[in-house]
């Protein structure tokens, strides 16, 4: 424990007080935020949210504090898995809007100082997009910018090259009629995946990047990175079959096989520092602010702290952390909490920036897997502890999933299956549109129905309301940020430890700066805590200055640090009132 508490301090010590504030890139202490464009706000009554609407509540964003905002892919596509099947990499899918409609967005961000982030899918495209096509019909250009096999002859009959699985049930490897081959797909058939050991695809890649950094992106969200390579063919042109798992009966099944030559190839992160290196040079080029690239990958840790570069080469420098999205259930207590925050610092490269992830449009929203009584819990803990913070939209007014019935269900992941068990799969229940207020269709559109229903709280739950309510979860957000301007939170140490099984702590100091800590009860006890027995060198008194709806005491209130009570689920935020 006290090594790794050590250890902890010389990684913030290393990246925290290297530079002043003033001098330190802009996105190292952001607040990020991840918008789901057909979800956030609609502009022509069509029922979908599109660019327009991103654009008309930019000002939201920036009443909240957020630094830059990702949002999901609103490219062109057949849209058979919602945008993630991208036919064209340039272009803006008229569903969401027109490239002038983002060039507006784009406008308007820079002028409120908001950064824009672009989500990049480098897996794989449609196979409506036009390299596919050109690629299918043996365009000597195009031929290798997929994967292709002829496959296999056994007794006669053509089957696909190996045993490898989709994501989504069945062979990976699909049948081309026209160039009388098979295709790999790790996801839907209708999803091809890139060769990128072809240099002439990484360079087209590496084209999609530069086309939009031109457009004024400040960087990129790669999704599922950890897809990009397969291992590479044999001298025969062959491909090894995956071994068996054990873990599923049906050789269709995704767990059937060990995926060991379908993911996490040892070249997938060099493919990140490959991009990092053309932003940097972009920058270098044409000036602005540092762009910046988040990463995706469901990993083991070790892979994941692999995107963020190596000795010589930087990669990522937010590869996403999961930790606390794979890892925290429920009935997980403090001492849980705590180790999963440590595991991060504990393998975070030293001058390294740490970032924390609690949701995304394809996790169940946090009210509802963690408990409405958690959501000012998540959003405290996200927002106090150092680094960036990533934020899926809705979660700062405390939304939660939607019961949506079989009928009414679009998500392909539940469709593409049986009705039974279809509520565990889908994902639409944390993609229903925003609550702006209390108007008809919660003020997303002016249309008179929407893509997905309207939960049935938002009368209750909406921005407008959540204005007007002292404790609500949007003002608790929104004091957080700014708290975390000051000093001790933009260059501060942490120290992160449960106190007891039930009451996780955060303390974050800086020489000559107020000490805070942050006291999360993740139970319905009522607890009391001598400070000094956690924490060293506290000073003797601390005054309250976030409190939630769970609280007796009032900001401003002081209390000794010898005996700090708290409330059923309370978290709060304390100040000491000497410096230290
Ligand atoms: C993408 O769309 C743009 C604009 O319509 C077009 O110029 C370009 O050729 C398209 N690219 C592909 C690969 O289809
Ligand atoms: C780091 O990555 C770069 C770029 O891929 C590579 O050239 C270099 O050999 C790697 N360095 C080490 C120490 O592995
Ligand atoms: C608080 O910390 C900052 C950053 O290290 C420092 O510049 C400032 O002087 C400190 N405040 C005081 C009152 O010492
Ligand atoms: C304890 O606090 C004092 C000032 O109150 C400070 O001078 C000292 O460096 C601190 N020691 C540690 C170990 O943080
Ligand atoms: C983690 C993950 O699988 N992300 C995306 C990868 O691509 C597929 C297919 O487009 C998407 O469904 C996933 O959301
Ligand atoms: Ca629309
Ligand atoms: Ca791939």
């Amino acid at each position: 424990m006290v090594s790794r508490l050590v250890s902890v301090l010389i990684l913030l010590v290393f990246c925290g007080h290297e530079l002043a504030s003033a001098e330190k890139p802009w996105w190292q202490t952001a607040s990020f935020y991840q918008i789901y464009p057909r979800s956030f706000k609609d502009s022509d009554g069509d029922g979908v949210g599109d660019l327009n609407g991103v654009t008309s509540v930019l000002p939201y964003l920036k009443e909240i504090g957020i630094a830059a905002t990702w949002l999901s892919p609103f490219l062109e596509s057949p849209m058979a898995d919602f945008g993630y099947d991208i036919s064209n990499f340039t272009a803006v899918d008229p569903l969401f809007g027109t490239m002038e409609d983002f060039d507006r967005m784009v406008a308007k961000a820079k002028e409120l100082d908001i950064k824009i982030i672009l989500d990049f899918v480098p897996n794989h495209s449609s196979d409506e997009c036009d390299w596919f096509i050109r690629s299918a019909a043996r365009d000597p250009v195009y031929k290798d910018y997929y994967i292709w096999h002829p496959g296999k002859v056994v007794n006669g009959e053509r089957q696909p090259p190996n045993n490898w699985v989709s994501v989504f049930y069945g062979s990976a490897w699909e049948w081309h009629e026209g160039r009388q081959e098979y295709y790999l797909h790790q996801f839907d058939k209708k999803q091809p995946d890139f060769n990128f050991r072809n240099p002439v695809v990484r360079e087209a890649m590496n084209n999609v990047l530069r086309f939009w950094l031109d457009r004024g992106v400040d960087g990129f969200r790669i999704d599922a990175i950890y897809h990009a390579f397969e291992i590479e063919a044999d001298e025969n042109g062959d491909y090894p079959d995956e071994p068996v798992s054990g873990w599923s009966e049906d050789p269709q099944d995704y767990g059937y096989v060990r995926h060991i030559y379908t993911v996490d190839q040892w070249e997938t992160p060099h493919l990140v520092y490959e991009w990092r290196q053309i932003l940097k040079d972009y920058q270098a080029e044409h000036g602005g602010d540092e762009r910046i690239l988040m990463v995706e990958t469901w990993s083991p840790i070790e892979i994941v702290m692999q995107y963020y570069g190596n000795e010589t080469a930087d990669g990522g420098q937010i590869p996403f952390n999961f930790q606390m999205i794979s890892n925290l259930g429920y009935d997980s207590d403090a001492y849980h909490y705590s180790e999963m925050i440590n595991l991060w610092f504990e393998h975070m490269p030293a001058g390294r920036t740490p970032n924390w992830v609690i949701g995304n449009h394809d996790k169940n929203r946090v009210g509802s897997r963690f408990g409405t009584e958690r959501i000012d819990l998540f959003n405290i803990l996200l927002l106090t502890l150092p680094g960036c913070s990533i934020t899926y939209n809705g979660e700062e007014i405390g939304m939660t999933d939607v019961w949506i019935s079989w009928e009414e269900t679009v998500d392909p992941q539940a469709c593409n299956n049986e009705q039974d068990g279809y509520e565990w799969r889908s994902r639409d229940p944390a993609r229903t549109p925003f609550q702006w207020s209390d108007a008809a269709n919660a003020g997303f559109t002016t249309g008179r129905s929407t893509w997905l229903p309207i939960s049935a709280d938002y009368k209750r739950l909406n921005v407008k309301r959540e204005r007007g309510v002292a404790l609500s979860h949007l003002n608790i957000f929104k004091e957080l940020q700014k708290l975390r301007q000051l000093a001790t939170f933009q260059d501060g140490d942490a120290e992160v430890k449960a106190l007891n099984k039930n009451v996780l702590g955060v303390k974050r100091s800086l020489r000559g700066n107020h000490t805070y800590i942050t006291l999360l009860n993740i139970f319905g006890n009522i607890e009391n805590f001598n400070l000094h027995e956690h924490f060293a060198n506290l000073s003797a008194e601390f005054e309250y200055v976030l409190i939630t709806d769970r609280s007796i005491k009032h900001k401003g209130d002081k209390v000794s640090a010898s005996s700090v009570t708290l409330m059923p689920h309370e978290s709060v935020v304390l100040k000491s009132t000497k410096r230290q």
